[in-house]
């Protein structure tokens, strides 16, 4: 019987971090295709991807469901136990849904007319993407993963966002003045847990 149900949709990066997480720890899982809006919203009362059910019990926030499923699941651990190495991957975790969120990530959606903001607001995200990136880079220089020397719930967070830069001509040529980005990149690509969760259909940039 599958254990976990995550409704999302496979080119949500919320999503694909959940379900990365579940290949990485080896849990059974069923993909229920679920756009955000009020299909979810039984699930999730703020309408968002992913929810995911185990039993009767229902989680949302991406960051929540990867912290039950690394308590409640054997499988390598995404956080490791020491408090400070954990606090610095709760931290990636954090600025990851807050400063990319704000960033990169609505940059895409506007690209991807996957959301509208007023005028001027695509400009200010792209500006800011090129204010935080480097942070990103200068860990992943001092790092091989961005909270350490292991794969952790900080990468499969940033994976599936970073996965779509070579998408939107801008934000490729960002990445690819990001040496150290490319390099975890390319490594994290390799892992089954990425190749597994690869979106059969992607958004297409707008005209
Ligand atoms: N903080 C949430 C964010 C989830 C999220 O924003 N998901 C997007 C799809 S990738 C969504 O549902 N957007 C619809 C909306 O914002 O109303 C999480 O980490 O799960």
């Amino acid at each position: 019987m599958t254990a976990i149900k995550i409704h999302g949709m496979q080119p949500s990066t919320f999503t694909r971090t959940v379900r990365m997480a579940c290949h990485e720890k080896g849990i059974d899982y069923e993909l229920i295709q679920t756009p955000p809006g009020d299909g979810v919203r039984a699930l999730n009362p703020f309408g968002k991807i992913p929810a995911i059910t185990h039993g009767d019990f229902v989680l949302y926030e991406s960051a929540a469901i990867l912290r039950y499923l690394d308590r409640s699941f054997a499988g390598p651990k995404l956080w490791p136990d020491e408090a400070r190495a954990a606090a610095l991957v709760d931290q990636w975790v954090a600025a990851i849904s807050d400063s990319l969120l704000h960033s990169a990530q609505f940059y895409m959606a506007t690209r991807f007319k996957l959301l509208t903001f007023p005028p001027g607001m695509a400009q200010k995200f792209f500006d800011r993407t090129r204010e935080i990136l480097p942070a990103f880079e200068r860990q992943l220089g001092a790092t091989r993963f961005l909270a350490g020397e292991g794969v952790s719930a900080a990468d499969l967070s940033f994976a599936p966002i970073f996965a779509y830069f070579p998408d939107v001509p801008e934000l490729k040529a960002l990445a690819d003045t990001m040496p150290n980005c490319q390099r975890w990149a390319g490594e994290i690509a390799q892992r089954s847990s990425f190749k597994m969760t690869e979106p059969a259909f992607k958004p297409q940039l707008a005209a």
